[in-house]
């Protein structure tokens, strides 16, 4: 049997690194392309290509000799992020995105999936704390995430077209704000679960720790091995229409904060601040048609996953600020530590 060849786009960025070394542990051949590097260790895969795929040429070359794509590349972040930057993440994720599905039709791959986002769906219905888990015919009719939101939904579209039009065999996944170690967690692209962590890492027994908006906004989060898990899952599936991806594990943001306080053993003091982004008052997955396809959902409650990515983000920052103690003793001067 011929090892299968698999192209991971974004293999630089958090969930395309996972996926790239989940798929190695199958036994599959894998290229993975990124404008950049994997940030904190290196990628497994078997050839590693540095390249810019809002170029047509780039995709091209990026998708000769495979058997299937997963599309994961984009320009993205947290909501302090695709709040604010609507014209570069719109026409970079579309070129990619185009460029992409373009490249693999013409290169003839087996199979084409993409990842969306629960950003989707209709704003409409994400206006309570306590919503509905979001059913995959959400969204439509469309009221999408601004930017990041329609350009996602546009590519599902195109997903579509390509498939009805020239037979490309596609799959649409749509994320539900995956977290976990190795995410982003500083810099303006992360999301809530990692700026938990950090700031209550960094947070000093009497420091109040800011939390964006009101404390009431609800979320699911997905760790990322169910993340990689359900992608390989329903890669396989003969599925072409979009499926949520997410957990149905719920709670205000208010409960996250309180509940990585918890793992670290700290009692922390919060303020809250609604002038901050605060996205979506209410959003959860509703994985009926997950579990009807695969029979299988996500299943690492939150508490785990949780307890894995604060352990993670504070040796970062403890490895950092054990570096930087040293870089200052040999400059002749000796900080007191703040990480609790
Ligand atoms: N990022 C961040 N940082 N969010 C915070 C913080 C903080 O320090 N404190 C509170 N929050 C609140 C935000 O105000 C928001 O209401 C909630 O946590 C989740 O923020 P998020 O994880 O950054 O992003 P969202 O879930 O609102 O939106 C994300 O959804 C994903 C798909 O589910 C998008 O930014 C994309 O990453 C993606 O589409």
């Amino acid at each position: 049997m011929s090892i299968h060849r698999i192209l991971v786009t974004g293999a630089g960025g958090f969930l395309g690194h996972h996926l790239v070394r989940a798929l190695k542990r199958r036994g599959a051949w894998v290229r993975g392309v990124d404008l950049k590097d994997p940030e904190f260790e290196p990628s497994d895969a078997d050839e590693f290509v540095r390249t810019d795929l809002r170029e047509p040429k780039s995709c091209v070359a990026a998708t000769e000799g495979v058997d299937d794509v997963y599309n994961l590349a984009a320009d993205m972040g947290g909501i302090g992020f695709i709040t604010r930057y609507f014209a570069s993440v719109a026409r970079n994720n579309s070129l990619i995105n185009l460029n992409m599905l373009e490249a693999s039709h013409q290169n003839g791959v087996r199979r084409f999936l993409f990842t969306s986002s629960a950003c989707v769906y209709s704003k409409h219905m994400q206006e309570q704390p306590r919503v509905d888990g979001l059913k995959e015919e959400d969204a439509h009719p469309a009221a999408p995430e601004k930017g990041y939101g329609w350009e996602k939904l546009y590519a599902e579209q195109l997903c579509e077209y390509y498939h009805d039009d020239y037979g490309l065999d596609t799959r649409v996944v749509r994320l539900h704000n995956a977290y976990g170690p190795l995410g982003t967690f500083e810099g303006g692209r992360e999301k809530a679960p990692a700026a938990a962590c950090r700031k209550v890492a960094m947070a000093a027994p009497d420091d109040m720790i800011e939390i964006w908006g009101d404390g009431l906004q609800t979320r699911s989060f997905l760790y990322v091995d169910d993340c990689v898990e359900g992608l390989q899952r329903l890669m396989e599936t003969p599925f072409v229409v979009p499926v949520n991806l997410g957990s149905e594990e719920s709670l205000t943001i208010a409960e996250l904060f309180e509940l990585v306080a918890q793992i670290a053993g700290k009692r922390i003091k919060v303020t809250f601040d609604t002038t901050k982004p605060q996205g979506v008052r209410g959003r959860n997955s509703d994985n009926r048609r997950l579990a009807g396809i695969l029979g299988w959902t996500p299943s690492t409650p939150l508490a785990v996953g949780l307890a894995a990515t604060y352990r993670w983000i504070h040796a970062e920052l403890a490895a950092r600020e054990r570096h930087g103690r040293e870089e200052q003793i040999v400059a002749g001067n000796v900080p007191v530590g703040a990480l609790g």
